[in-house]
C-alpha cells in the first residue's frame, strides 16, 4: 500500500495516541503537519521528527550473552548481546517457549505486557501478543486493570456499578462550557493530559471548552499541588492542599454542607444506599470526631472559612465534581474517588448536564466526548484458558513471591509461578514503582522476552530481544471509540534495520509452533486490514453514512464516524427513572455504604468512604513529597529521545521542580544538577525553580529513561531523572491493589560528584556474532524462514 505515499508530495496521512497528522519522509528527515482539523493540535508530535534513524532504534535480533551460554548471571542493563539473524533467533525463541510450556504449563508465561505501544487498531502490541499466546498455548497469566485507574476501577462498580459510564460516557464539554458554574477539579484538568487518547485523537477541544466556560462565567477550583493542572483559559483558583489530603476537605466540605442544611436529601433518599451510616462518620458519633471545616482544615492546610465559602459556592448552581486518576495512584486512593462520588451525591446533580460527577475528565482526551455511534475496528485476541492473573501493578510481588497467597477485592488468590515473561508494547522499567525492586524481581524468571522499537531499559534487561517497527513504519487504521475520525495511517518510510511488525514476529513463531494458520487466519496484514475495516464500514452503510469501500477510504486517508446523542448516559437515564435504569450495583442505587466491601473488613477500605492518612509522610530525612506525574513533553516514556521531549531537558537531563521557598533553603538555583533520594534509591535531575509548584512539593514527572550507573550495586544512581527509582511498590489497598506511583517523600540536595554522562539512548552494542544450533524442537522453522529471506 505505500505506492499512497506518492501521492500528496509523499505526505501520509498517519495518527498516534496524542493526535492525527500527516508526515512526509525524504529518506533522512521527517516533516510533520497536524490533522488540519485539530483545533489545539500538541507539540508531542514533534517528537517523531528525528525518531525513525535514532541511535537508539533496535536494529537487529538480540540475545543476552550470559542466557545464551547459561551461566546463570544475574541480568544487567549492561550485558553483553549477541546479534543474531532473524531465523536463528525465531528458532531460539520458538524452541524456549515450546520448553517452558511443556514443562510447566502456560500458567508459567506472564504475557500481562501491561502498556501503551502505538496508536494502530491491527499492529496493537497487547491484542498481537495476547492473540499469539492464546493460539499458541491456550493463554497466558494477564494482569487485570491498570496503571491509569487501579484502585478506581473496582472501586467504582461497588459505588455507581460501571467505570465506563462514570469516566467515558457522562458530562461532555460541550455541556461544561453551556450549564456548569463551579468546578471542583481535583488534581486538576491539565491540557497537557488530555492531549492524549489511546487509539488516536483527531480533534483536541478542552482548551476551548474550558475558555467558553470561563468566559461565560463558570468558576474552576484547581485543587492540586501543582497551578498549571488547569490552563490559563479556565482562569481557575488555585487550592494547593497538602497533597493526600483531598478526602479531608471532600469531607470537610461535606460536613459544612449539613451544617448549612444544603444538602440535598431528596437525592440522597432517592438515588442512594447507606447515606444515614456515612452521616454517623461524618458527624463523628462514633468515633468522636465531626469533620467539620476546622478538622479538615488542619490536615488540608486550607482555612476553615474558606472550605466553608467552598461548600456554599458549590451548593450555589450547576456544580460539577471532578477527580483526577492520579488522586487514585496513591496508598488508600480508592478513598477519594467514593468519597468525590458521595460529596456530588450530596450536592444532588448527578445526571444533570454540566454537573455532578465525572471520574477522570480532563486526565485523557477520551472524556467529556460524545462516543463514535458504529463500532471501530478491533484485533481480535482469542481465548485465554488461564485462570491465574494479577492486579496489574503488583508484577514485583508476583515474581518475588511465587505461590504466595493476596488479597484482591473480596478474594484471596495466589501469586502463580512464572519462568516465562513476555513483553511487547510497554516498559515496565519506565512504568512500574521501585525500579530496584523490580530488578531484583526481574532476575527470578528463566527467560524475559521484550519485542521494542528502541533501546528502553525494559529492552536492556531482557534476554531475546526482537526489533518492532514503529508505527511510522507500516500501514495501520487509527481510531478511538471517542474520536469521530478513522485515519488511514499509511507507512511513512521503510523499517529500521531489520525490525518488523510485531504482526510478522508473532506469525513467524506461529508458523514455528504449527499454528499459524489460526494466528493469521490465513490473512496478511493488508488483508487483516481491509477485514477489521469491513465492520465499521457495514454499520455505517446500516445507518445510511457514507461508507466507502477500504481502497476509497485508504485513498482519503480519513473518514467521519457519526457520534451518538449527547443524552447524558446511564446516568441521566437513572436520574430520570431510577427504577427503569437502575444502576450495576448489589442495591442499583449509589452506594455511599456498600455492604459488600464492608463484608471483605478490610482495614484499608471500610465500608464507606473514609479518611485514611497514608503512612509516608514527610520526615526530618525526606521532608518533600515527590510528585511523579504524566510528562508533558511526552507519552510516558515514549520518545524520550525525540526533539520535543529533548528540549524540554537542561544539558539534557529531566527537569524537576521546586517551589523557590524549598530550593533557597537547600541552596539550590536554577539550572543546578540535584540529587533526588530516599531509602529507596536515587536519581539525578536539573533544577527549575516555580512558584506553581506549592511549597514541601517536588515535581519530577515520569518518563525519563532509566539510567542506572553501571556497577552502582544494589541501588544505583539513576543520572538521568526517572522518579520511580523512588517511589513505593504497595498497592493502593487490599481491595484493588492498584498502583501508587504518583506520591511519595523524597529529599533533595545540590550534587556535589563529577556529573555522569546520559546512556540512555545509547544502543547495546553486539559483542559478536556466531551460529547457534537449533533444538530439535524447532521442526523446519528455520529452514521455512531462510528460504523466504
Ligand atoms: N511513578 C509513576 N509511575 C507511573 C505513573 C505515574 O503517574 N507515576 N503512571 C502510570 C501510567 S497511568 C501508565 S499508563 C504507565 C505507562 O507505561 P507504559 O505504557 O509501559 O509506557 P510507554 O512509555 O507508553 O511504553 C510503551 C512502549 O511501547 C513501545 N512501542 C511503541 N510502539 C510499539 C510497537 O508497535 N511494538 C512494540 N513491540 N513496542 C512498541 C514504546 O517504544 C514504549 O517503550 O506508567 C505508569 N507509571
Ligand atoms: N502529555 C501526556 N499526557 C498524558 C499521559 C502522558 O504520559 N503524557 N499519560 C496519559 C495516561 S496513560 C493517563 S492514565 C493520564 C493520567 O492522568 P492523571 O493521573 O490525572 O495525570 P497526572 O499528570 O499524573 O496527575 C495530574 C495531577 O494530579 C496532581 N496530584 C497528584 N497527587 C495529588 C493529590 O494527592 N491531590 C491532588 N488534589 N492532586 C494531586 C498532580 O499535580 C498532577 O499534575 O494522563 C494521560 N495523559
Ligand atoms: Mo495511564
Amino acid at each position: 500500500m505505500t505506492e499512497t505515499n506518492d501521492m500528496n508530495d509523499g505526505w501520509s496521512t498517519h495518527s498516534s495516541h496524542w493526535g492525527a497528522f500527516s508526515a512526509r519522509w525524504d529518506g533522512r528527515a521527517l516533516e510533520v503537519e497536524p490533522d488540519a482539523g485539530d483545533p489545539a493540535p500538541s507539540p508531542i508530535l514533534e517528537n517523531f521528527t528525528d525518531a525513525l534513524r535514532h541511535k537508539a532504534r533496535i536494529e537487529r535480533p538480540m540475545v543476552r550473552q550470559s542466557w545464551l551460554d547459561k551461566t546463570g548471571a544475574e541480568r544487567t542493563f549492561d550485558g553483553a548481546f549477541v546479534e543474531l539473524p532473524w531465523d536463528e533467533a525465531l528458532d531460539l525463541l520458538a524452541a524456549e517457549l515450546s520448553r517452558v510450556h511443556a514443562g510447566y504449563g502456560a500458567a508459567a508465561i506472564f504475557g500481562g505486557s501491561y502498556g501503551w505501544a502505538s496508536a494502530g487498531r491491527f499492529h496493537h502490541a497487547q491484542s498481537q501478543i495476547h492473540r499469539f499466546l492464546n493460539v499458541a498455548f491456550g493463554g497466558y497469566v494477564r494482569s487485570v486493570n491498570s496503571y491509569s485507574a487501579g484502585a478506581s476501577a473496582v472501586i467504582l462498580p461497588h459505588v455507581l456499578g460501571s467505570f465506563e459510564a462514570l469516566s467515558r460516557r457522562n458530562v461532555t464539554w460541550e455541556q461544561v462550557s453551556e450549564h456548569t458554574d463551579t468546578v471542583l477539579a481535583f488534581g486538576g484538568m491539565a491540557l497537557k493530559n488530555s492531549m492524549v487518547a489511546s487509539g488516536g485523537i483527531s480533534r483536541h477541544v478542552e482548551r476551548d471548552a474550558m475558555q467558553k466556560a470561563a468566559q461565560r462565567g463558570t468558576r474552576f477550583y484547581c485543587i492540586s499541588p501543582l497551578r498549571d493542572d488547569l490552563p490559563e483559559q479556565a482562569s481557575a483558583t488555585w487550592l494547593p492542599i497538602r497533597v493526600g489530603t483531598d478526602v479531608a476537605l471532600m469531607l470537610g466540605l461535606a460536613h459544612s454542607l449539613v451544617a448549612e442544611n444544603l444538602h440535598d436529601r431528596d437525592f440522597l433518599a432517592r438515588y442512594c444506599t447507606g447515606y444515614e451510616i456515612f452521616e454517623r462518620y461524618l458527624q463523628g458519633l462514633d468515633d468522636g470526631q465531626p469533620k467539620h471545616a476546622g478538622w479538615a482544615s488542619g490536615i488540608t492546610g486550607m482555612a476553615a472559612a474558606e472550605i466553608v465559602a467552598l461548600a456554599r459556592q458549590a451548593a450555589r448552581g450547576r456544580t460539577l465534581v471532578t477527580v483526577s486518576h492520579s488522586l487514585q495512584r496513591a496508598q488508600y486512593g480508592e478513598q477519594p474517588v467514593w468519597m468525590g462520588a458521595v460529596l456530588a451525591a450530596m450536592l444532588g446533580q448527578i445526571g444533570l448536564p454540566g454537573g455532578g460527577y465525572n471520574y477522570a475528565l480532563g486526565a485523557l482526551g477520551h472524556t467529556g466526548r460524545q462516543v463514535n455511534a458504529v463500532p471501530i475496528p478491533t484485533m481480535p485476541q482469542g481465548r485465554n484458558g488461564v485462570e491465574e492473573f494479577i492486579p496489574v501493578a503488583r508484577i514485583s510481588d508476583m515474581l518475588l513471591h511465587p505461590g504466595q497467597p493476596f488479597e484482591y477485592n473480596g478474594r484471596t488468590l495466589r501469586y502463580p509461578d512464572i519462568k516465562l515473561v513476555y513483553w511487547a508494547g510497554g516498559n515496565p522499567f519506565h512504568h512500574h514503582q521501585d525500579i530496584n525492586r523490580l530488578r531484583r524481581a526481574f532476575n527470578v524468571p528463566q527467560t524475559i522476552v521484550v519485542h521494542e522499537t528502541a533501546w528502553t531499559a525494559s529492552a536492556r534487561f531482557a534476554d531475546i530481544v526482537l526489533p518492532a517497527t514503529m508505527t511510522l513504519e507500516r500501514d495501520d487504521i487509527g481510531a478511538a471509540a471517542t474520536d469521530p475520525r478513522l485515519i488511514a495511517m499509511r507507512k511513512v518510510a521503510p523499517p529500521v534495520g531489520e525490525a518488523r511488525d510485531d504482526f510478522e514476529i508473532f506469525a513467524a513463531l506461529a508458523r514455528r509452533l504449527g499454528v499459524e494458520q489460526a494466528y493469521t487466519e490465513g490473512r496478511d496484514s493488508r488483508q487483516w486490514l481491509e477485514h477489521l475495516y469491513e465492520t465499521t464500514r457495514a454499520a455505517l452503510e446500516a445507518k445510511g453514512w457514507d461508507a466507502p469501500a477500504f481502497d476509497e477510504f485508504w485513498r482519503r486517508g480519513e473518514l467521519a464516524l457519526p457520534s451518538e446523542p449527547d443524552d447524558g448516559g446511564l446516568l441521566r437515564a437513572f436520574r430520570d427513572d431510577p427504577d427503569a435504569h437502575k444502576l450495576p450495583t448489589p442495591s442499583g442505587l449509589i452506594e455511599i455504604f456498600s455492604s459488600t466491601i464492608a463484608s471483605f473488613d478490610y482495614a484499608d477500605c471500610p465500608g464507606h468512604p473514609t479518611w485514611l492518612p497514608a503512612t509516608d509522610q514527610p520526615t526530618p530525612r525526606h521532608s518533600l513529597t515527590l510528585i511523579a506525574n504524566q510528562p508533558a513533553t511526552r507519552l510516558h516514556s515514549q520518545l524520550d529521545f525525540g526533539r520535543y521531549s529533548q528540549s524540554s531537558k537542561i544539558a539534557g537531563r529531566e527537569v524537576v521542580r521546586l517551589n523557590p521557598a524549598d530550593a533557597q533553603s537547600r541552596g539550590i538555583v536554577a539550572g543546578d544538577i540535584v540529587r533526588i533520594f530516599n531509602d529507596r534509591g536515587a536519581c539525578l535531575a536539573a533544577a527549575a525553580i516555580s512558584d506553581a509548584a506549592a511549597a514541601g512539593v517536588i515535581h519530577l514527572p515520569t518518563g525519563a529513561w532509566y539510567d542506572p550507573l553501571p556497577d552502582g550495586g544494589d541501588r544505583p544512581l539513576c543520572v538521568h531523572g526517572n522518579p520511580n527509582v523512588l517511589t513505593r511498590d504497595i498497592g493502593t489497598s487490599r481491595l484493588a491493589q492498584g498502583c501508587t506511583g504518583q506520591v511519595t517523600v523524597v529529599e533533595c540536595e545540590k550534587y556535589a560528584g563529577p556529573i555522569p554522562p546520559i546512556r540512555a539512548f545509547d544502543p547495546s552494542a553486539p559483542v559478536k556474532r556466531r551460529r547457534v544450533t537449533p533444538s530439535p524442537a524447532d521442526g523446519d522453522g528455520a529452514a521455512t524462514e531462510r528460504r523466504q529471506a
